[in-house]
């Protein structure tokens, strides 16, 4: 197989997607702007923890199929996968998009294939077409009469892998593709059959962008149900594990979890882009993002009516990263607290997060210490992420402390 394929944004999605596609006999070229994660990288080593990765670049780089670099190679098929985050109005920002389309545009050849997997607000795909065409004036994406333009094939494949089980999840999952017309889509799902398990669906690319959209979006509105329903409990003084399991055993309720808020870069993300493009009619998705922002604050709020009632209370956060068993701290909730806790000075801080061998700089004023430490020093104990190894801590060690248990560890 000579397929050559250039990957751009060697993050969570594209180190892996790309090693894993090298390992199935595809030729990757990865592009990244960090240098450092390039060279390393080349050296096949990981700058980013997921499970397995490290073994399967390793594996691609000695293979000779997988090379790094910080600007892009001459492919057959282009994959862009840079971050979609948001600016501080809540407005999509594409900037890293409109760079990756820039960046590979002199190197795109008729008959090539572009892929955006980046989760993307809808209409982005389309201005993917026009940033590569402002630069390439002798390339189409229609075939045009009388003139020998060449023809190039767009689609949108968002990513739908989950944090934890990405190797797993890139082959297994189903995945949705929309071309800007039907011979992108065809293309596409050509490619993707070669190392999918899981069942490919055609769509156009403004559908396939809004899908992705609401899978995170039905996400983050159940959260936001399980995080009103717990705020509710607590006035109520009713406990909201136990009521949420006794509901779920309803056959057709599922609620989910609460927790100290929505972390990670998707979830707390994405359903600004379709807030942003249908301000008035998203009323219930908009809400849900205020209701899971809220919580950090709330949990900050019972932690100092706690601390209040200590001269010198110490206090003990178990967990910082946005969800179980990951070292990723972006977007944490449990950062979110604990930075208030230091800057509102409610006391003594110690942080336990087995995933990671120091504290972020700008967590400076908490101290980084072992389960055991945090259990016999601290008064109040903050339970933020319900790490594995959290659920052996012997309950009676426990007994003698205040609990805040934003997870649900403590059984009813
Ligand atoms: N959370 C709760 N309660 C729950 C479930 C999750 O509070 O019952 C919190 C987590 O603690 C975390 C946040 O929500 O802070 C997000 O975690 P998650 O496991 O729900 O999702 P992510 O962000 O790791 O990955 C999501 C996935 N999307 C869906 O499940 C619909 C994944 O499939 C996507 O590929 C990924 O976003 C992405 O990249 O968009």
């Amino acid at each position: 197989m000579n397929t050559k394929i250039c990957v751009v944004g060697l993050g969570y999605i594209g180190l892996p997607t790309a090693s894993l596609l090298a390992t199935k006999g595809f030729n990757i070229h990865g592009v990244d702007v960090n240098k450092k994660a390039v060279d390393l990288i080349n050296q096949g080593k990981v700058h980013i923890y997921e499970p397995d990765l490290d073994m399967m670049v390793k594996a691609a780089v000695q293979s000779g199929r997988l090379k790094a670099g910080t600007t892009p190679e001459e492919s057959d098929i282009f994959i862009i996968a840079v971050p979609t985050p948001f600016q501080d109005d809540h407005r999509p920002d594409l900037s890293y998009v409109k760079a990756a389309s820039k960046a590979i545009a002199p190197y795109i050849k008729a008959g090539d294939l572009v892929i955006l997997e980046s989760t993307s607000p809808v209409g982005t795909t389309e201005k993917v077409v026009n940033w590569i065409l402002e630069e390439r004036k002798d390339l189409s994406v229609t075939e045009e009469a009388n003139t020998n333009k060449g023809l190039i094939f767009v689609s949108h494949c968002p990513e739908r892998v989950l944090p934890g089980h990405i190797l797993r999840e890139l082959v297994d999952n189903d995945r949705i593709i929309g071309g800007i017309n039907t011979r992108s889509t065809r293309k596409t799902v050509e490619f993707y059959k070669q190392f999918v398990k899981g069942e490919i669906l055609e769509t156009n690319a403004r559908t396939a962008e809004m899908a992705k959209l609401t899978e995170n979006s039905f996400r983050d509105v159940n959260i936001a149900f399980a995080n009103e329903l717990s705020i509710i409990c607590d006035k109520l003084d009713i406990n909201v594990w136990e009521l949420i399991s006794l509901a779920n055993r309803h056959p057709r309720v599922n609620i989910l979890q609460p927790g100290p808020g929505v972390g990670g870069h998707c979830i707390a993300v994405d359903p600004w882009f379709i807030i942003d493009a249908a301000q008035e009619e998203a009323k219930l998705i908009h809400t849900a993002r205020l209701v899971n922002d809220y919580k950090p604050g709330y949990i900050v709020e019972k932690i100092i009516e706690k601390a209040d009632k200590f001269k010198e209370p110490v206090i003990a956060c178990l967990g910082l990263s946005f969800k179980a068993n990951i070292d990723d701290l972006r977007e944490s909730p449990s950062i979110d607290i604990v930075k208030h806790l230091i800057e509102k000075q409610v006391g003594t801080i110690k942080v336990v997060e087995p995933h990671i061998s120091e504290l972020p700089r700008y967590l400076v004023g908490a101290e980084l210490v072992t389960i055991e430490e945090a259990l016999s020093k601290a008064d109040i104990i903050v339970m933020l992420v319900d790490h594995d190894v959290f659920k052996t801590i012997d309950k009676n060690k426990l007994k003698e402390k205040i609990i805040i248990d934003t997870r649900g560890f403590i059984e009813y």
